[in-house]
């Protein structure tokens, strides 16, 4: 089955359009991260490539390159700021998968021993 195409008006589109605020925690000239509205522990961001792509299936290679560079630096920045025993990285692709907001994104959680991710 084909995905979807990649539709501008997804709610990540807007935050990236500034139509929508967020709390941006990084920024260069190919990506964003920010604080998600929903996390499931603290210190939970998402890094998005600004490129527009819907998922891991359309993503154009050199920015899904960089992005997960920045995901690298971003678990890093996490780990040090929230003193973490580890970081989750988790990354949704299509409904059936659990995808609900269509543009490319990657979930970046910070983990402690024995504290279980918030539902
Ligand atoms: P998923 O597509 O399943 O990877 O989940 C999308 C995530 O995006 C979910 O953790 C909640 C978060 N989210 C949804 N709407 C907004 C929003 O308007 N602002 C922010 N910061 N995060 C959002």
């Amino acid at each position: 089955m084909t995905s979807a195409a990649y539709d501008d008006n997804n709610i990540f589109a807007k935050i990236l359009r500034d139509e929508i605020p967020s709390h941006r925690v990084y920024e260069d000239d190919k990506t964003v991260v920010f604080m998600d509205v929903m996390p499931q522990a603290p210190g939970h961001v998402l890094v998005l490539p600004k490129a527009p792509s819907r998922n891991i299936f359309d993503a154009d290679p050199a920015s899904l390159s960089h992005t997960i560079t920045v995901v690298q630096k971003v678990a890093n920045a996490v780990k040090e700021a929230f003193d973490a025993d580890g970081v989750f990285i988790a990354q949704f692709n299509e409904p059936a998968a659990g995808q609900t907001v269509f543009h490319l994104h990657f979930h970046v959680i910070p983990r402690h021993e024995g504290v279980a991710l918030k539902p």
